[in-house]
């Protein structure tokens, strides 16, 4: 009877492994609505960084205070953050609670960026790949970033360890092509990557094979590029 139980549970998670993990490719996100409860979790078995890369693509129409990457841990709830500040009209990439300000940039409504951000802990050095094109290079902290429980959430900004969220800095729009990487990309292959062409998937979070959970609102949907 134990022994059968335990099969049992053992084929549940078995399962319910395999069903999280989906190869992305030509997918995305949908966040339709403004809310504090619709988000998406990545999950990842990382527990420490040394450099980061992130690069995504979305598309959105807001008018205001919006965060793309929300990454957080017990004592950093801005561990690794992508924000974009309306007031300031700049994309913000926060590390440990440590801000960088990045204004100027053509963050246009209705049409996709490709962005991506890199950090090394060593240096301590921000940079922006907005699509393609590089910002200057900022210094924000240096240090690792370590924890044994990260929480990465699309659609929402986190002011606590997984919650704490905020209707007002939602993301409303699409999102597709998500990648994160524990070093920094060359600036050639941030431009294949914001050019679609080849580039080696992440190896922190990978959209072609990427463990997530969906939480309220969110939809996964085709993105659509070309009609035959
Ligand atoms: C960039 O893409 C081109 C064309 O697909 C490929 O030949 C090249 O190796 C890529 N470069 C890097 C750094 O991945
Ligand atoms: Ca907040």
């Amino acid at each position: 009877m134990e022994y059968k139980m335990a099969f049992l549970l053992m084929l549940v998670m078995l399962t319910s492994w395999v069903a999280a993990l989906q190869d992305m490719s030509g997918k995305m996100f949908t966040f339709p609505i403004a809310s504090n409860r619709a988000y998406v979790k990545l999950i990842t078995g990382t527990q420490e960084f040394k450099a980061v890369t992130i690069c995504h693509r979305s598309f959105t129409d807001l008018r205001r205070d919006h965060a793309l990457f929300s990454m957080a841990t017990p004592s950093h709830y801005n561990s690794f953050l992508l924000f974009w500040d309306n007031t300031n009209k700049e994309l913000e990439p926060h590390v440990m609670d440590k801000k960088a300000e990045y204004a100027g940039l053509d963050y246009k409504m209705n049409m996709w960026h490709s962005i991506c951000t890199t950090w090394d802990s060593t240096s301590g050095i921000v940079q922006i790949w907005f699509n393609g094109w590089p910002s200057i290079r900022k210094y924000s902290v240096t240090g690792q970033i370590q924890s044994s429980s990260f929480v990465i959430i699309l659609g929402q900004e986190q002011d606590s360890h997984g919650g704490g969220f905020d209707q007002s800095q939602s993301f409303v729009g699409m999102m597709t092509d998500v990648h994160m990487w524990n070093y920094v990309l060359s600036g050639c292959e941030i431009r294949n990557y914001s050019d679609e062409r080849n580039f080696t998937p992440g190896n922190v979070i990978s959209w072609k094979a990427l463990e997530f959970e969906i939480v309220d609102k969110v939809l996964i949907e085709d993105r659509v590029t070309q009609c035959y």
